[in-house]
């Protein structure tokens, strides 16, 4: 395949509700999408770096800007081009994991449309639906907390995340613990806001068996994690600090996590998601697949790696209009607790023209001519 063309586009999504994280609160989602233009057809790529870098040190102004000027050069340059290239071809510029997946994410849907293959059977996946979980924003109080749980799980939602930080963090999880019960999937996600120090707090979690805590201590913190992962009994899994297979391995080894999430935004892309999965299972290591609040294009790749037989947790693969009133494209649905794993080629969806030009607030096609 010969890239021809990169198209950057930037699109606007409003929420249906804000989602307060312990690092901000979004009410609207501001994506980079990326259109690859080859000789073999077109293909669609997703950037998840939000509009600021509070998640990670990536954010979209800067995907686009290293995209411009960097990465998409040099995908330009190579006579021919698959998604395995992609990597190695972009290996010289440093770090920008999010940017670099969005391309070889557009570079894969394209190739894989061509040859009529969808994502989901590229990546190996064991299944045609995944169960869905739902990620839970921190909420004004705890009664506003336990109503809007009850809503997820009268949906049907099999596995509830609540987002915590020091202050909202024993309480609203004692709260939901009595409320819905012991049989409750339930797990928190704390975006790196606590520090060692808050290993008593956290230790008070134990009490409520939960599934899992997430990424509680900052980034880079890889020896702390593993010290706290000997003062509490939740199993803690990592996000933000499993960038590569590398630092999976290298987590893994020191003891600081026993469950990894895997978004292939923050790994670099697809295939190198895929050789965390294949690490983790290796060593009899659950995974599962995280959420940026992606679009359909980006929801159907995640769909696609969550459905690979190690991915043996529920996901924050939640339906579209858990997110947005109108989608890029035809909305994921929940089917009794699951989504269905697109099968068609390439992600198996496509923007709906018209939506996608209305939600469009700029587009950029490079070459430049
Ligand atoms: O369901 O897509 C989803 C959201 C899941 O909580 C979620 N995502 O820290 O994992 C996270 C958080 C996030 C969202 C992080 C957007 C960064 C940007």
């Amino acid at each position: 395949m010969k890239l021809e063309g990169l198209e950057l586009r930037r699109v606007s999504i409003p929420l249906v509700a804000p989602f307060r994280t312990s690092f901000g609160t979004e009410t609207v989602r501001d994506i980079l999408l990326v259109r690859a233009v080859t000789d073999a057809g077109e293909g669609w790529g997703e950037c998840v770096a939000p509009a600021e870098p509070h998640y990670s040190s990536e954010y979209a102004d800067g995907a686009a800007d290293v995209m411009r000027r960097f990465l998409v050069p040099r995908l330009l340059a190579a006579d021919r081009l698959d998604a395995q290239q992609v990597a190695p071809l972009l290996a010289p510029v440093k770090g920008h994991r999010m940017a670099k997946a969005a391309l070889e994410m557009a570079v894969l849907d394209a190739q894989l449309r061509a040859s009529g293959e969808s994502f989901a059977a590229y990546l190996g996946a064991a299944r045609d639906r995944v169960p869905a979980g739902v990620s839970v924003g921190i909420a004004e109080s705890v009664p506003a907390l336990l109503d809007t749980v009850a809503g997820y799980l009268d949906q049907g939602y099999v596995r509830i995340k609540l987002k915590i930080e020091p202050g909202w963090d024993v309480a609203p999880v004692a709260a939901v613990r009595q409320r819905f019960g012991d049989d409750l999937a339930l797990q928190v996600d704390a975006n790196a806001a606590y520090t060692l120090a808050d290993a008593g707090t956290l230790a008070k979690l134990d009490a409520f068996d939960l599934l899992l805590i997430e990424q509680p201590l900052a980034e880079d913190d890889l020896r702390e994690h593993a010290e706290l992962a000997r003062l509490i009994r939740t199993p803690v899994c990592l996000d933000e600090s499993i960038t590569s297979a590398k630092a999976a391995a290298d987590a893994l080894m020191l003891g600081a996590c026993r469950i990894v999430n895997i978004k292939a935004g923050r790994v670099g892309g697809y295939l190198e998601a895929r050789r965390i999965h294949d690490l983790c299972r290796a060593h009899g290591v659950a995974v599962w697949c995280g959420g940026m609040l992606e679009s359909g294009l980006g929801r159907a790749a995640n769909l696609a790696l969550a459905a690979l037989p190690g991915f043996t947790l529920p996901g924050d693969t939640s339906a579209s209009d858990r997110y947005y009133a109108r989608d890029v494209t035809e909305p994921f649905t929940l089917d009794d607790g699951h989504l269905r794993v697109p099968d068609g080629p390439g992600l198996g969806v496509t923007p709906l023209a018209g939506v996608l030009d209305e939600l469009t607030t700029a587009t950029e096609l490079l070459p430049v001519a």
